[in-house]
């Protein structure tokens, strides 16, 4: 299965530039960590993106929640992201028709598709989805984006079954657009068995448990070892610890050495 190979070789299937990309970046970085930078101030967020930059593959942010957004601040990250070797990963989580969702990938305050390497969308409104994004692109930009596409989310409750899983999956990996498709956002290793997709899995904390609003922690050893993550995303695991430098680098080792058990014949 797809979670016994290794990144490197796991590049060699990526039909996506940007998942070869990243399976390189972590094969060579060491890491399987995404960062969700969820702070509300752009300089915090940077001075968290500084501190915690080689220790990750990838920052994930929400760029709707920060209450100082420029045109500078996006300069700023791309040059930290620069300096330390990182994607960016926009978590948009786009869900609406193709036009529209072409608009605000592309268009508005935030032009996304400028800076993002990747976002996240839904597959809730279908293929159209992942057309929708790519049509504002040329095709020397389509080769440098890609998308994950939620197929499983962490929150207690949540209403996706399982055949919208395997939906997911069939818009993930067949047909002409597949090829934008960077990976898939989900819980567990059913969810695809393509191994040029790369599994992103949030809900990741060292203490396991739930917070008051859903959502479900497991910690870094099971979600790569049971759950088949390829990264896994931690946010307040981080965020929360008195030393954030600190904290990454175990988050890093963790998920990490899981991996490289994982992997071992
Ligand atoms: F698609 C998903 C999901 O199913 N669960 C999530 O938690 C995305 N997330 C994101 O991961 C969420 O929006 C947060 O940005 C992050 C988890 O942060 P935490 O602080 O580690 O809970």
């Amino acid at each position: 299965s797809r979670t016994k190979l290794t990144y490197e070789t796991r590049a060699n299937f990526a039909k996506n530039p940007l998942s070869k990309r990243l399976f390189t970046l972590m094969a060579t970085k060491k890491t399987n960590l995404c960062l969700a930078a969820d702070l509300n101030k752009a300089d915090d967020i940077l001075e968290l993106a500084n501190k915690c930059g080689p220790y990750i593959c990838m920052l994930k942010t929400h760029v709707d929640i920060i209450e100082d957004f420029s045109e500078g601040f996006i300069t700023n990250l791309k040059t930290v992201a620069k300096r330390h070797n990182f994607l960016i990963l926009e978590d948009r989580k786009f869900a609406d028709i193709g036009n529209t969702v072409s608009q605000q990938y592309g268009k508005g305050m935030y032009k996304i598709a400028s800076w993002a390497n990747l976002v996240t969308a839904h597959t809730l409104s279908g293929r159209s989805i992942v057309q929708g994004l790519k049509a504002g692109l040329d095709d020397n930009a389509k080769k440098q984006r890609g998308v994950f596409l939620l197929a499983e989310m962490s929150a207690k409750g949540n209403l996706i079954d399982e055949k919208y899983k395997e939906s997911s999956n069939k818009i993930a990996t067949e047909g002409g657009d597949a090829d934008f498709v960077s990976g898939v956002v989900c819980q567990s290793s059913t969810c695809f068995g393509f191994p040029g997709l790369i599994q992103l899995t949030p809900g990741v904390k060292i203490d396991e448990g739930v917070d008051n609003l859903g959502q479900q922690y497991e910690t870094p050893e099971h979600v790569v070892k049971e759950r088949g993550a390829d990264i896994g995303i931690v946010g307040r695991g981080i965020l929360q610890a008195a030393n954030v430098e600190k904290a990454a680098a175990t988050y890093r080792d963790r998920l990490w050495t899981a991996y490289l058990e994982r992997v071992a014949k």
